[in-house]
């Protein structure tokens, strides 16, 4: 996730959900060993393909042979567009182990991320990824956030458009469809496999959902509510490294003892109570306590977004542990860019300022455009039953010290998921310390 990505620190574990027995693609059911086999003859004919009769008209723009490397075998390079303008690139090796493999974005997309469907074009998957609909940069201002129609694809529709695209574009290469299909992602790409499991459960037949960035308003509400009170107005930090790292250990040391083992990581942040205001200092100000400002930014973020009733206005706050993770200016490239160009139905004027949100007023202003990226709102669980009746498996991960995500909505008991916990197939587990999956994307 770009910049954003090289502030991430991983101090606690993630959990890990997943369906009744979910299995990883690794695990799932052997396709046929002679599935396809493509040869360079029918990677040169894609450029003579008519692909305009499909559901989602498209067009291929290259097609090509590459050699097999010491880490990847031979494929046939495709590239492509549907409309309108998702861009998309794919990767069929001529020896195909009759599966594909599917691979999520990061932040606002923009960029198609093949590389990261490496490992799996190395196990000779079918891969394939798409810029969700538009050209820009990972966590950089979304300016293709005025068009309606982007904004569309930036929800999970492009997701379905490439999967529709790239099983077609398969089965014209080895003359059948794939007989097991995935969706690999985190963050944006977390929060496309949990729309695609609710929204289009027969494209995938498992789903590995990491960070899922999946209840509405995240941009407008959470992440603009720690930058406003990790940024000073003129910019400036309130917290610095010293305060956040006196911060940090403080937290540690009152907490990594409550799951029964002082080893530097807290399993379970949510049993952890401590108050940044045991840190205040009592005269005046020095490396060894917090200033009142610092105070009142640390408990804004472990309390999260709120009205000036007093109301939550998203499940879960920045849990404690996170602190080293803490950036403000991370925070705010996520925020910033959502609300000047994807959170309003009309995007604010040129001088309009991200501190000029409103948490009273402004709150119903985004909930319809925050209906077009996110599986859910606020408090909702996606509606999983579907996927799960037609034996769809899914795994869902999420790090506890995530610096631009809040891991809490995928464990929120009032949230998560409906239809699985009413036949108690879904298991959580924590699991050791992880990083984020692949940086964001
Ligand atoms: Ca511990």
């Amino acid at each position: 996730m770009g910049t954003v990505g090289s502030l991430l620190r991983w101090l606690l574990p993630a959990f890990i959900l997943t369906t009744a027995g979910a299995a990883t693609a690794a695990q799932a059911p052997r396709a046929p060993t002679d599935a396809g086999l493509g040869s360079t003859s029918d990677c040169a004919r894609f450029m003579r393909t008519d692909l305009g009769g499909l559901d989602y008209p498209a067009m291929l723009m290259s097609s090509e042979i590459v050699e097999a490397t010491d880490s990847l075998p031979a494929f046939c390079r495709v590239t492509g567009v549907i409309e309108p303008q998702v861009q998309f690139e794919m990767r069929l090796p001529l020896a195909w182990n009759g599966r594909y493999y599917q691979r999520g974005c990061g932040g606002f997309c923009g960029v198609i991320s093949i590389e990261k469907c490496a490992p799996a074009l190395a196990g000779d998957f079918v891969v394939a990824a798409n810029n969700m609909g538009h050209v820009g940069m990972v966590v950089k201002d979304p300016v293709w956030g005025t068009s309606p129609d982007l904004r569309l694809d930036y929800g999970s529709l492009s997701t379905h458009k490439l999967a529709v695209v790239a099983k077609a574009v398969t089965e014209l290469f080895y003359g059948r469809r794939p007989a097991y299909s995935y969706l690999e992602g985190c963050s944006t790409g977390g929060r496309e496999g949990l729309g695609s499991a609710q929204d289009y459960p027969d494209d995938f037949d498992g789903i590995v959902a990491g960070d899922p960035a999946f209840p509405g308003r995240l941009g407008a509400l959470a992440n603009n509510w720690d930058a406003r009170h990790l940024l000073r107005p003129d910019g400036s930090s309130v917290l610095t490294a010293e305060a956040q790292a006196l911060l940090a250990g403080a937290v540690m040391s009152a907490c990594d003892g409550l799951d029964g083992l002082e080893d530097g990581i807290i399993m379970d942040p949510r049993e952890c109570a401590f108050e940044p205001a045991t840190l205040e200092c009592s005269g005046a100000a020095s490396p060894s306590c917090l200033t009142a400002e610092q105070v009142a930014a640390a408990e804004a973020l472990y309390q999260g977004p709120r009205n000036s009733a007093g109301e939550d206005l998203m499940p879960g706050a920045t849990p404690h542990g996170s602190e080293l993770s803490w950036s403000g200016a991370g925070r705010l490239a996520l925020a910033g860019g959502y609300l000047r160009y994807l959170a309003f139905e009309e995007n604010p004027p040129a001088d309009w300022n991200w501190r000029d949100f409103d948490f009273d007023a402004d709150v119903e202003k985004v909930e319809a455009s925050a209906a077009l990226y996110d599986p859910v709102a606020p408090y909702e669980a996606p509606d999983l039953g579907a996927f799960h009746r037609r034996g769809g498996k899914l795994i869902a991960y999420h790090g506890w010290a995530d610096a631009g995500v809040r891991p809490r909505p995928l464990l929120d008991d009032a949230a998560w998921p409906r239809p699985q916990r009413r036949d108690e197939p879904c298991r959580c587990a924590s699991g050791r310390p992880r990083g984020r999956g692949g940086g964001g994307a």
